[in-house]
């Protein structure tokens, strides 16, 4: 079975639905209220399909989140068998601020190929395409790393430039990336985007590092493997929870490096429409009777698209 053009049209019609659904909150300071109503609109959506299937990043669990919960099934059952991956809001701070890079997001795969992340840290680095496999690495230093994509595409330290999320926890990171006199690229949140910046020179971001939320770094593994370009994640399990529900979830090698094609196997489909603009794509606009959306799309290991949509106002 392959992953249909069909179906991609349709994940993009469902985050494009679900980014709408947010505008009315944009600025609104709203957080809850504006994933929720994103949420609502994803499940109404993916419930519509010709799919089988099953989320494997959510939410949450049942317990914790009414909507969208891991193991929660969707679709109509009249279609392939599918595991999904969703946030409906990748930077709920953006759309309550009103700041740039809130985005609705999903990820599919056929059953059993997308890793079920649990709701933990994960430790992340990512690189373009452009470079020879093995230059970066999760187990190198921060100076073996810079020098090795010094070396491999022949750019000084201060040619350089890493995007962090910024957070305390990364603090000899930084200093190390300052010591050696690279450009570091801030962000406050969303480090999904953060990792899309390697995918493409002319985002002007050379590699991604850093420890974010697990759930989204298997969603970005999942747009970088269709963009060909380097990943590697280790999740980090350091509460007695973390650990037992880690367990449960059938991973016993707590401290296990995984290699792209571990967390994301065989084909897959990545889909984000802006809710706020950002370097990737813009947000959602109004004009007269209408809504404009931006979505770009990931499948079939080749380049990120970008697909405007025009839904009418209803
Ligand atoms: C990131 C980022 C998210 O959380 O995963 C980050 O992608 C990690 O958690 O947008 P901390 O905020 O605890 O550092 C977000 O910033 C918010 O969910």
């Amino acid at each position: 079975m392959k992953l249909s053009r069909e179906l991609i049209n349709n994940l993009i019609d469902v985050t494009s639905n679900s980014a709408i659904a947010c505008f009315p909150y944009i600025g609104k300071n709203e957080k809850i209220l504006a994933d929720k109503a994103a949420t609502d609109v994803m499940r109404d959506k993916l419930n519509k399909l010709n799919i089988n299937g099953e989320i494997v990043i959510g939410e949450g669990e049942l317990d914790e989140a009414p909507m969208l919960y891991i193991g929660e099934k969707l679709g109509n059952e009249a279609g392939p068998d599918i595991d999904i991956a969703v946030d409906p809001v990748e930077g709920t701070n953006f759309v309550a601020k009103n700041l740039p890079g809130a985005m609705t997001v999903l990820a599919v795969s056929k059953k059993g190929n997308l890793f079920n992340a649990p709701e933990t840290y994960m430790e992340k680095i990512a690189a373009g395409n452009h470079i020879p496999k093995d230059t970066i690495d999760l187990d190198f230093s921060v100076e073996k790393n810079i020098k090795n994509y010094s070396r491999a595409t022949d750019k000084k330290p201060n040619e350089i430039t890493v995007c962090i999320l910024d957070r305390p926890r990364h603090k000899k990171i930084i200093s190390e990336l300052n010591r050696l006199n690279v450009n570091i690229k801030y962000i406050s949140d969303g480090d999904i985007s953060g990792a899309l910046l390697v995918s493409d020179k002319k985002f002007g971001v050379d590699i991604f590092m850093g420890t974010g939320g697990g759930p989204e770094g298997v969603i970005a593994a999942a747009a970088l493997d269709n963009l060909n370009c380097k990943f590697q994640g280790r999740f980090l399990f350091n509460t007695n929870e973390n650990i037992t529900r880690a367990k449960k979830m059938g991973i016993n090698d707590l401290n296990k490096k995984y290699e792209i094609n571990e967390i994301v196997k065989g084909e897959s489909i990545f889909c984000a429409t802006g809710i706020t603009s950002s370097e990737l794509m813009n947000g959602v606009l109004k004009k007269d009777d209408r809504f404009i959306t931006e979505t770009i799309v990931a499948y079939n290991k080749s380049t990120l698209k970008l697909v405007k949509k025009e839904i009418s106002i209803t």
